[in-house]
């Protein structure tokens, strides 16, 4: 309850520093049904209202006054025919008492405690349509907040985007986790006939630690499809599996983990090539994460790695500055290197570019920097992710003006040789600390050789 009620206080003198006196209303959200009301999916409350309420409860709201520094739940006891389905229920004041809100009321009658307050909108439109009616006022229709709770947004990210320690803590747990899935998967890998095998022997670490999946599970053959969440392919000999799984915490806080593997338990000689270039890759642009730095240059950088690490095997062609500036490296490697990460696996990615953008930067349209979300400089207690990846995507590489465009940067037929090769990803979590970084997911190994002896285990 202290960790909560500090983050409020920062909130307060974050929006106090903008010049805002509005109060602040925060939505928990509720499950989503499956077809009819009472087949409920799993609840995850928005994370606006975790960070701030500390508790996961469905269908409330906290309204956050600065001006008098109080903190009021809005919540309904659920009635009668809800003990019998989903049991027990904490009462109002227990609610209330566990965000540490110095006031509970009826959610009905949020709507007079806000009059001329800003809030965040929850994604689904229905919700928001409530959030509406509540507000008295439409909301904007673009990706990032405006007006009143566009400054909201600002004051939120200012203090969501340095993890307190309570925060880091939780990032770690879901990280050891993630980092024991990965190693049953990796391990699993020579049992299993289909990718729904090891991605099923992974999540059962996740669930079995009491988490949950902080985004849905990739366990891919087909690496080059970035979010493929289908698990059906067979696993061939000569295949790369590609997982992408990250744990939460049951409080919410997330971790994001890529490891690619041959299904065989040996990389091919082309395999291992193109794994050693994204490795490099992943080594310097996680060896550059320090406060200060730059965040665009270090994808940069690894563009820049990874261009000259393909100019070495001889699938590009020219000097990679020039390649990176002309977005060759792109063709291959087609996203950002990474994002931030708290709460939100992609962290506060629902207030657009607010978050992931510094003061005065802009996305860029370039093919090869469009994809990039986040660019900011570095500061102490944030945590970012770094993945590479070399991917040959068809929809890309076979698009004919891009053809035409970098015919002279592209060795088509080299790039032949490396046809054992769909989509590799390395990715880690790296807290920026004082003086530079500390690895958070450093106890999984990502060079070949530990990844073939994991799976000889
Ligand atoms: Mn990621």
């Amino acid at each position: 309850m202290d960790v909560v009620r500090s983050r409020r206080r920062r909130l307060f003198q974050a929006l106090q520093k903008l010049g805002a006196d509005f109060p602040v209303a925060l939505w928990s959200g509720r499950a989503p049904a499956k077809n009819f009301p009472a087949n409920r999916h799993y609840f995850r409350a928005n994370s606006h209202f975790l960070y701030f309420a500390g508790l996961g409860i469905e269908n409330a709201v906290i309204v956050m006054d600065a001006g008098s520094d109080r903190t009021t739940l809005f919540w309904d006891e659920p009635g009668p025919d809800d003990a019998l389905w989903h049991g027990p229920e904490p009462s109002r004041d227990q609610v209330a008492a566990a965000v540490g809100a110095d006031d509970a009321r009826a959610l009905g009658d949020v709507y007079k405690f806000i009059d001329g307050g800003a809030s965040i909108y929850l994604p689904d439109p229905g919700a928001r349509l409530a959030q509406e009616a509540v507000l008295g006022r439409s909301l904007s229709t673009s990706p990032e907040p405006e007006g009143i709770d566009g400054v909201l947004a600002q004051a939120i990210v200012e203090v969501r985007l340095r993890h307190d320690e309570f925060a880091i803590a939780e990032i770690k747990k879901a990280i050891a986790v993630s980092i024991q899935t990965h190693k049953l998967g990796i391990q699993s890998t020579k049992n299993s006939q289909l990718e729904s095998h090891v991605c099923a022997k992974m999540e059962e670490v996740i669930y079995g630690n009491q988490c949950g999946t902080a985004y849905n599970s990739i366990v891919t053959i087909a690496g080059e499809v970035l979010h493929n969440n289908c698990y059906h392919n067979p696993l061939g000999r000569d295949d790369l599996l590609l997982a992408d799984v990250g744990a939460e915490t049951a409080l919410g806080w997330a971790s994001d983990i890529t490891r690619t593997w041959p299904v065989s338990g040996k990389f091919s000689p082309t395999q291992k090539a193109l794994y050693d270039v994204v490795l490099d890759a992943h080594d310097q642009g996680i060896a550059a994460v320090k406060p200060g730095a730059d965040y665009r240059e270090i994808h940069l950088l690894v563009s820049c790695v990874l261009a000259g690490g393909l100019v070495d095997l001889g699938i590009l062609k020219g000097n990679p500055e020039s390649l990176v500036d002309s977005d060759a490296h792109a063709l291959f490697f087609p996203h950002g290197v990474g994002h931030l990460m708290g709460l939100d696996v992609h962290d506060m990615e629902d207030l657009g570019d607010v978050s992931g953008y510094g003061p005065g930067r802009v996305r860029s349209d370039r093919f090869g920097l469009g994809f990039l979300r986040l660019s900011r400089i570095l500061e102490p207690n944030m945590v970012v992710t770094i993945e590479p990846g070399f991917y040959q995507v068809p929809a890309i590489l076979n698009n004919s003006e891009w053809r035409d465009r970098y015919s002279e940067m592209v060795n088509w037929d080299r790039l032949a040789d490396f046809s054992d090769v769909r989509g590799i990803r390395i990715e880690d979590d790296v807290l920026v600390t004082e003086t530079g970084n500390e690895v958070l997911t450093a106890d999984l190994p990502a060079d070949t050789d530990s990844i073939e002896g994991l799976m000889l285990r």
